[in-house]
């Protein structure tokens, strides 16, 4: 099993579903967060696009973008869904969340 770590900001949001999912498959996980005044910007330039969540991977491997990260999880512990149809499903739901947090991201100051 490989070692992950999830790292994120000292928020729910969008590490949320990486955190459920982990959690769903009984998948152990080092659940990194960061100040975001302090830690953060020390932290923001060894990122993929200086954004988080990053999930790490044994220490070395660096993905970025939820929906990648959720992906990529989903296939390597067998939550792929079977067939063309409901893998589209399941993409629609990923994009539409990504759509509406972009939706209410301008009321969300702290980020
Ligand atoms: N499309 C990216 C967006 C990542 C993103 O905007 N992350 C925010 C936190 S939710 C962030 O890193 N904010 C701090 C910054 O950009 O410096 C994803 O889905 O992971």
């Amino acid at each position: 099993m490989p070692e992950y770590e999830l790292l994120y900001l000292h928020l729910g949001i969008r590490a949320t579903p990486i955190r459920l999912m982990l959690t769903y498959l009984g998948i152990p996980f080092k659940d990194t967060t960061f100040d975001r005044k302090k830690e953060w910007p020390l932290l923001k330039p060894s990122l993929p696009f200086g954004h988080c969540p990053v999930l790490v991977i044994d220490k070395t491997t660096k993905i970025a973008q939820t929906v990648a990260i959720m992906h990529f999880l989903a296939k390597e512990h067998g939550l792929e869904p079977e067939g063309n149809l409901n893998q589209a499903f399941a993409e629609m739901f990923a994009h539409q969340c990504q759509d509406a947090f972009m939706a209410i991201r301008p009321w969300i100051r702290i980020i």
